[in-house]
């Protein structure tokens, strides 16, 4: 019922094959016989979740579970106004299990592994990816080994990593060297590779766009905007709609728009060059430790889900980053991770820039959870006032300036 296939050399592999990317070199795509699947809007009711679009899914197994999906969509008025929209919302994708969308990736990936046989499990990551590995890892009873760039990944992440039983390294190196070794690692010792580089994790992660349409009345918006690393999840969330699309689901597909932090932008200058691939960066650096990434493994399809789809890419500062954040948090109680914020920050930029239309319908992805980055949250908020524990001190605090 489906195949891996290469996105350039369009070379076919079975499905019952370990592989990752095309002996030359590209990266692959999982393809269905679309014509045996027949879905209707009907089939679709009930509560969302991701295994509710199973008939989508590549798995014939029971699927290594924790209730992923189904994540908020909110309406965001106060946000709009402030930026000069209509209609834009919020997914809020800190919502699922492990606080990002990594787990909608995982939960797929996990359950392949073991539909493959594998033993082992691994990744490298900036953070939530190894926090999902580990989590899914643990509830399917393999062991998980997990490569983090040292010093730079947030703490609820790690705790999570460490917690859950995986094998955490820290790697003297950026993001970057850590994937590169990873994917040594798995093709020396045979363990499962679950880096976005893997179709698989792709497939787990275009329920995103499924949940959006399902949540709009089966509907796309106009635009959507998300933050963009190892670029897999704007590929995936991409192939979602247009799955939909050609399902007949939906009628159009959303300008697909990726933010990058400033310090860390390879695609959002091959946008603005016209190139037909990225230039790595060296030393890529951001408050939002989560994409601070200079050589994004998915870049081939993330310049062709954003060029195809009429969409663009922006970049945003760390001050941009971290006002957005404080704005969803204050005006719209949604609590959500530096690198999540950058599409609030890349969308109000982008009208500023006259680029989006305000009557454009925007849906923005907030990839994870305010709980996952604390240190963070202690550096940009004032600490609280600690006084005596008398009620003169506390009604003298209460109103002060
Ligand atoms: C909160 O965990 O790459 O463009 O190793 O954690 O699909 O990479 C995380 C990425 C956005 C970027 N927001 O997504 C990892 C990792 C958050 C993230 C991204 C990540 P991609």
């Amino acid at each position: 019922m489906y195949h891996l296939e290469c996105i350039q050399c369009h070379k076919k592999y079975s499905a019952k094959e370990v592989i990752y990317t095309c002996t030359c070199g590209g990266l692959l795509d999982v393809i269905y016989d679309y014509s045996q699947i027949n879905i209707t809007k009907n089939d679709l009711k009930g509560p969302l979740s991701v295994w509710k679009y199973r008939a989508l899914l590549p798995i014939s197994i029971d699927p290594v579970s924790l209730k992923e999906g189904g994540t908020p969509l909110y309406r965001v008025d106060r946000i709009a106004k402030s930026i000069g929209l209509k209609d834009v919302y919020v997914k809020h994708e800190g919502m699922n299990p492990t606080g990002s969308f990594k787990d909608r990736g995982m939960t797929v990936g996990v359950t392949k592994a073991i539909e493959l046989g594998m033993k082992t499990v691994a990744c490298a990551s900036t953070g939530n990816t190894s926090a999902s590995l580990a989590v899914y890892g643990a509830r399917a009873g393999v062991p998980a080994v997990v490569l983090l760039p040292s010093g730079k990944v947030a703490l609820g992440k790690l705790a999570q990593a460490l917690m859950h039983g995986a094998k955490v390294l820290s790697i003297r190196g950026n993001f970057d060297d850590a994937l590169k070794l990873v994917r040594d690692l798995c093709d020396r010792e045979g363990f499962y590779l679950l880096n976005s580089v893997n179709p698989y994790r792709l497939e787990g992660q275009k329920t995103i766009a499924f949940e959006i349409a399902d949540q709009l009345g089966w509907k796309a918006p106009d635009r959507l905007v998300l933050p963009v690393g190892n670029a897999g999840n704007i590929t995936a969330i991409y192939k979602g709609f247009k799955e939909l699309k050609n399902l007949g689901l939906i009628d159009s597909v959303p300008k697909m728009t990726g933010i990058q932090a400033q310090g860390a932008s390879p695609v959002v200058t091959a946008i603005r060059n016209n190139s037909a691939a990225i230039t790595p960066e060296g030393h890529p650096e951001t408050i939002a430790t989560a994409i601070r990434i200079g050589n994004p493994v998915n870049s081939i399809k993330a310049l062709k889900a954003i060029r195809e789809s009429g969409g663009t890419a922006e970049t945003v500062t760390d001050e941009e980053i971290i006002s957005a954040q404080q704005e969803l948090a204050y005006l719209e109680g949604i609590g959500v991770e530096p690198a999540s914020a950058s599409s609030i920050a890349g969308l109000r930029k982008l009208v500023n820039l006259g680029v989006i239309d305000k009557d454009e319908i925007v849906a923005c992805v907030t990839t994870g959870h305010l709980l996952k980055d604390s240190e963070h949250v202690l550096s940009v908020c004032p600490r609280p006032m600690e006084i005596d524990a008398t009620i003169e001190a506390v009604r003298k605090a209460v109103f002060s300036k």
